[in-house]
């Protein structure tokens, strides 16, 4: 067959599952266009998985989907920190599970970094924002930097898996080639894309991004588990005897991607799908809850916890629902296995948003309010499908301060902030003088590589490493 009859084969399928669904303008521009761009319309158009979506056009579309109507809504247990009273040994044998955990090679580090980062309006992706207060480190670099650590402390080859989406994976690839992939090896780096899904006008028509693309957005961080099969990603990590994968958030500097205590209390509790949390900075934070309901662990979305669940208060006046998800999670290899396997579908959450497009007469618009309706699974919707779930509470200025908005809370700049507070409590806490302003604010810029120091122990036995810490400085501690 030659190009010419094939790609008029294939516009011709395309319009048969088109047109009986009133989807059949975005060939408006097909006589205007040359083979290239017809090729790339076609290719977009056949990715779409009609079986999945017919339904939800119509139920979170054109539709809004019933509000969520968990039932039966609890605070979920917590292990704190520290131990409490008859939780000595389980920690301690914990701390050494974790350990061993790490040092046989059965953990992996697992990036999700295909979100879109509209609201920080940094033009690349997220992962290569400056995010070190000095050093210039991007935060790509950073969690690099932990993973290489990580891997001289435990002597092992720790893998790293990184999601990207088709919008930013070649420039994300180009960026760790251009950096020699931060001096860990390229096999033991794993970049791959999620899977994409149309963007949709309030009327379910799929919205035009130019005269020949579909407007296709990323299909949320919950497609992740899916890449990690589709990619290879997970058979990589069976092959190399990897149990348990530390998933976290591009947009954190201040995350523990090996973190003995949460590992071997995953292990040890026989978990197969853990969260982190903080407690709340106020009753209406906008953050996910990890609440039990129905005697399953589940995340729910500040805009779906009843207000009155949020403001409840213990006998004792403390907050009642104070779990606040961190998106810090482990989960077991043979869990993701195990729910993909099953074909499961996680649920499809509904945003509306603002998307450039081409109208009828094709002129290319941006509007200022939303216009577009994208679909999304979110990761923490598999907790409700582990057998078991350990949920750590942590602190939140040690181990959160994601960078989500172009300033205020949040922003860069506090995520700098953080960075240096949290060097300064661990130099403090080795003895070190560290200068303060009158009001108490670190007056220098600090950090602390991870070669040097992951935490305020090892930092402690690092101490001797540590010179004199003047007003106005910038020390890069390695
Ligand atoms: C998320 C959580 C919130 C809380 C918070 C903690 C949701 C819906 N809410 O809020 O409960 O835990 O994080 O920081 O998740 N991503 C992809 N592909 C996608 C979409 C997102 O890889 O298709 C990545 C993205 O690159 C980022 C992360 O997922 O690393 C979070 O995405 P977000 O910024 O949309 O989530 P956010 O901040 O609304």
């Amino acid at each position: 067959m030659t190009n010419d009859n094939n790609i008029q084969t294939r516009h011709r399928n395309a319009l048969d599952q088109l047109a009986p669904r009133g989807q059949e303008h975005v060939f408006r521009w097909w006589d205007d266009l040359g083979d290239v761009d017809r090729i790339r319309l076609l290719n977009d158009l056949e990715s779409i998985n009609w079986t999945v979506l017919d339904e939800l056009i119509t139920t979170h579309v054109v539709a809004r989907p019933d509000s969520d109507h968990t039932t039966d809504i609890r605070p979920a247990p917590v292990h704190r920190q520290t131990p409490d009273a008859g939780q000595e040994q389980l920690y301690d044998r914990a701390l050494k599970r974790g350990r061993s955990l790490i040092s046989q090679g059965k953990v992996a580090a697992f990036t999700v970094a295909g979100g879109q980062g509209t609201r920080l309006g940094f033009d690349g992706p997220k992962g290569m924002v400056e995010v070190s207060p000095v050093g210039e480190r991007t935060l790509f670099q950073l969690f690099a930097d932990m993973i290489v650590a990580a891997g001289r402390r435990h002597d092992v080859t720790l893998p790293w898996y990184v999601m990207t989406s088709p919008a930013n994976h070649d420039e994300t690839l180009n960026y760790f080639s251009s950096q020699a992939f931060f001096g860990l090896r390229e096999q033991d780096v794993r970049l791959f894309p999620q899977a994409m899904l149309p963007v949709f006008d309030r009327s379910g028509r799929i919205l035009m991004a130019d005269k020949h693309l579909i407007a296709l957005a990323p299909d949320g961080h919950g497609g992740s588990l899916k890449a990690l099969v589709a990619s290879g990603a997970l058979s990589d990590m069976q092959q190399r005897g990897v149990e348990v994968i530390s998933y976290f958030q591009v947009d954190n500097p201040l995350v523990k991607p090996f973190d003995p205590l949460f590992l071997g209390l995953h292990a040890e509790t026989g978990s197969e799908m853990s969260a982190k949390v903080t407690p709340k900075a106020h009753d209406l934070e906008r953050v996910g809850n990890v609440c039990m309901s129905n005697d399953r662990v589940r995340v729910i979305e500040y805009s779906d916890l009843p207000e009155e669940l949020a403001h409840s208060t213990n006998t004792d006046g403390s907050r009642k629902f104070d779990a606040a998800n961190l998106a810090i999670h482990l989960l077991n290899v043979a869990f993701v296995d195990r729910v993909i396997g099953q074909a499961f579908q996680l649920p499809y959450h509904r945003a509306e948003k603002v998307a450039t497009y081409v109208d009828d007469t094709g002129d290319k618009h941006t509007p200022e309010k939303p216009n577009a309706v994208k679909l999304e699974t979110f990761v923490f919707d598999a907790l409700p499908l582990a057998d078991k779930t350990l949920i750590l509470e942590v602190d939140r200025a040690e181990e959160f301060a994601p960078i989500k908005n172009a300033t205020g809370d949040d922003s860069l700049a506090s995520a700098k902030d953080a960075q240096v507070a949290r060097a300064c409590r661990w130099l403090e806490d080795s003895g070190v003088h560290v200068p303060r302003t009158k009001d108490g604010q670190p007056d220098l810029s600090v950090v602390i590589a991870p070669s040097l120091a992951m935490d305020a122990n090892e930092l402690r036995a690092a101490s001797d490493h540590i010179p004199d810490l003047r007003s106005g400085g910038w020390y890069l501690l390695e």
